[in-house]
């Protein structure tokens, strides 16, 4: 298993899990983090076809990702910052874009970059003591590693207005009533609900759920009739793969499918 300074990486199931190694600054993204997502993207896209999805995870029980890292922030120059910020937009759009299923399960605090890193995965799973929240206004900030495009996408306008301009704190609670959070478990469940969630996805089509993503990720911002025409290509590049041929097969002839994964 490849080996990073700031992030450790295990396998459950057919799951493997990243968890953001740095308690002591409650995991926050200093830059050798994102340098390590970055190394991590560039391993996982090329050599970890074996997974079948990744789940991201703080290391302790106080966090998940508490934003970016304010100390080093402060002694940054305007070139740096602004490479900083471009770096770890592309790990969030490279993490959207990934072939496989992205969990994030925050078990503690999601601020700010930590808020945000969970929106860049496709489903957020809270422990019952996770908290979320944008709250970069008490720096004189604004969000920087896209809150400001992901989240009005996930709770709607008012909503991500609301958090951001107060940087108001939420429990879990409401980051599900509110559609940022897709369930709310146990703590001590957290990591096998998700793994549980990746084993569901295990079963189905490789292929069509990698074509379903990036579908939706290139769907953001079109007008339903432009979606509709993506969806259209998105299902007949389904429908030639082989996996569409067994799964179509398998209906007629009463059988499990069982998918070659191309
Ligand atoms: N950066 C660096 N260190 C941090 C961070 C952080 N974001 N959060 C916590 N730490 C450190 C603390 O400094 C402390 O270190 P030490 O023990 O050496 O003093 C340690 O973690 C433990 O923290 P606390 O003692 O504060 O723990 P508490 O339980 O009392 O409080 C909180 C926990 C509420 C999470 C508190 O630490 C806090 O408010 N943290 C900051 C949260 C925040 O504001 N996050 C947003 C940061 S800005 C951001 O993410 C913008 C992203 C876009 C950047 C674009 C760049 C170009």
């Amino acid at each position: 298993m490849k080996q990073f300074d700031t992030l450790t990486l295990s396998t459950q199931g057919s799951a493997l899990i990243l968890t953001v190694d740095q308690p002591k600054s409650l995991n926050a993204l200093a830059k050798e983090v994102v340098n390590d997502l970055e190394s991590f993207l560039d391993w996982f896209e090329t050599t970890g076809y074996e997974y079948r999805g990744l789940i991201i995870t703080g290391a302790g029980e106080k966090s998940f990702v508490a934003g970016a890292n304010i100390v080093q922030m402060n002694s940054m120059d305007e070139a740096t910052f602004t490479a900083y910020a471009k770096q770890m937009h592309a790990v969030t759009e490279r993490l959207e874009s990934l072939h496989v299923p992205v969990i994030a399960a925050v078990n503690g605090f999601a601020l700010g970059g930590g808020c945000e890193l969970a929106l860049a995965c496709d489903f957020i799973y809270a422990s019952e003591r996770a908290s979320f929240g944008q709250p970069e206004v008490n720096l004189g900030l604004v969000p920087g590693f896209g809150g400001m495009v992901r989240l009005p996408r996930r709770v709607g306008n008012a909503m991500a207005r609301e958090l951001i301009f107060t940087g108001r704190r939420i429990k879990a609670e409401e980051a599900l009533r509110i559609g940022l959070a897709n369930r709310v478990v146990p703590a001590e469940q957290l990591l096998d609900v998700a793994v549980a969630a990746i084993e569901e996805a295990a079963a189905v089509s490789p292929t069509a759920i990698s074509i379903a993503k990036r579908a939706m990720v290139s769907m953001d911002g079109l007008d339903t009739h432009q979606g509709l025409g993506r969806e259209v290509d998105a299902f007949l590049q389904a429908y030639h793969t082989a996996d569409s041929v067994e799964g179509r097969s398998a209906f007629v002839e009463k059988r499990s499918p069982v998918f070659p994964g191309n």
